[in-house]
């Protein structure tokens, strides 16, 4: 639709124009170039292709940090899934447990993996006390399969098993999660990824090492058995696939590989900036589409907000311990509590030791200290985090919760976690020295 039969549509409806001239300019709409031709996948009657199975003629599995793909079984050309909900031991990193629900046995890291044009059927079985369903988020499929209890279908009740049947008619990266009383549910950990491989991926859609992460939020008081599916704005635990740093597994990479990180956001209310030090990467999906390569965009930090997906890859050409992390700065803490006064330049000593004895590893913020705590013996809540007190290779690291490591190494033997990465001599920050500052003319 060009731009003077819009202008003339307009002055046409201001001027009362006729009719014939309305509907035609409105059927020019509909199958004008800026529309496809489907915004669902097409028509549901499409004939499955054949099953995809992961290998070398296959499809290459994602990586699912701290969890793991569901298996399946091909019967009659049908991928079928088996997945089951129910309350379950969960911890979030070491010293933190509780009890969450999940599926399998997992707590938000539980991906379904399958391949475009295939018939997928999904069993549901609800081992929880209470009903459930699932919907399978970003996913073409008819509407009775959309898993909205009550809406779409009746709920799970306990003890029942389900079934969800569709063809896949895209790929990309989905989530799924309950959507029966959908705020308790997913506060409680009844979400998880659904991934969907092209079945003739292009080679720009190839890469080496595809990592998959899901994030999420909790409340999670000091000592508490369960979460507090009621928190809505002061969330205390936040997570990668169900784990708080340092209780994240790294992402293992070798120097030169071409890396796709695929971001899920199933929080209950944040949107989480997701920012990667030491490279520029660019977003190459949404849960909508493969972006096309003309309109990808670089970015360092990229907003992956509730209910969204977002693929970043590049290629890791630079060898390090690289953060990655949400860049709201609370939700790299580990139980932070936000109801304390602003305590910046009062004198903590007298102060610290008694909060600590209700407050894990509690120091007054803002002091120092921060990397001198090591040897502080402090009283801790039974079945709490401390905020501060992961061992670095220089000192303690400051930071938890979204929070997890690239580690880029020239050489590997595996992809098992490396260790910390040694720099080459002279590629350090440090003191600076005496001669140093007067050469440069800084004066102290
Ligand atoms: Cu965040």
């Amino acid at each position: 639709m060009k731009r003077r039969d819009l202008f003339g549509a307009g002055a046409g409806a201001v001027l009362g124009g006729s009719a014939a001239l309305l509907s035609t300019t409105a059927k020019a709409a509909r199958v004008g170039p800026q529309w496809e031709s489907t915004y669902s996948g097409g028509t549901l009657d499409v004939k499955p292709k054949p099953p995809v199975l992961p290998g070398p003629d296959g499809y290459r599995p994602v990586i699912v940090p701290n969890g793991g793909a569901v298996p399946f079984e091909v019967v009659d050309g049908v991928k079928v899934f088996h997945i089951t909900a129910s309350e379950m031991e969960h911890e979030f990193t070491p010293g933190l447990r509780t009890l969450c629900w999940g599926y399998n046995g997992r707590v938000n890291s539980t991906v379904i993996e399958a391949v475009e044009g295939e018939r997928i059927r999904i069993y549901v079985t609800n081992k929880l006390h209470v009903p459930t369903s699932v919907h399978w988020h970003g996913l073409y499929l008819p509407n009775g399969m959309d898993g909205v209890s009550g809406l779409t279908q009746r709920p799970i009740e306990p003890g029942e098993t389900f079934k969800y049947e569709w063809t896949l008619r895209q790929y990309g990266t989905y989530m799924f999660h309950s959507h029966h009383d959908t705020m308790t549910q997913e506060a409680m950990g009844l979400i998880g990824s659904f991934i969907v491989h092209p079945r003739n991926p292009a080679a720009d859609e190839r890469v080496d090492r595809d990592f998959t992460l899901l994030m999420s939020e909790w409340s999670v008081e000091p000592g508490a058995r369960r979460p507090n599916p009621m928190e809505m704005t002061d969330f205390n635990i936040l997570t990668f696939n169900g784990r708080a740093f340092p209780g994240t597994d790294p992402l293992v990479v070798k120097t030169g590989e071409r890396v796709r990180i695929r971001l899920g956001n199933l929080s209950a209310m944040d949107h989480h900036p997701i920012h990667l030090h030491g490279f520029r990467f660019k977003i190459t999906a949404t849960d909508g589409e493969k972006i096309p390569k003309s309109a990808q965009w670089p970015e360092t930090t990229t907003l992956v907000a509730v209910g969204q997906t977002r693929d970043i890859e590049f290629v890791a050409d630079a060898p390090g311990d690289w953060i990655m992390h949400c860049h709201m700065t609370h939700h790299i803490m580990n139980q932070m509590g936000h109801d304390l006064p602003n305590l910046l330049g009062i004198d903590p000593k007298k102060f610290d030791g008694k909060v600590q004895s209700l407050v894990p590893g509690y120091m007054t913020m803002g002091q120092k200290g921060m990397s001198g705590m090591s040897g502080m013996k402090m009283p801790t809540t039974a079945n709490s985090v401390a905020m501060k007190s992961t061992p670095g290779p220089f000192a303690k690291l400051s930071m938890g919760g979204m929070f997890t490591i690239l580690k880029v190494r020239d050489e590997l033997s595996s992809y098992d976690d490396p260790g910390w990465y040694e720099h080459p001599p002279g590629t350090v920050a440090e003191a600076a020295t005496a001669d140093e500052l007067k050469r440069d003319g800084i004066k102290l």
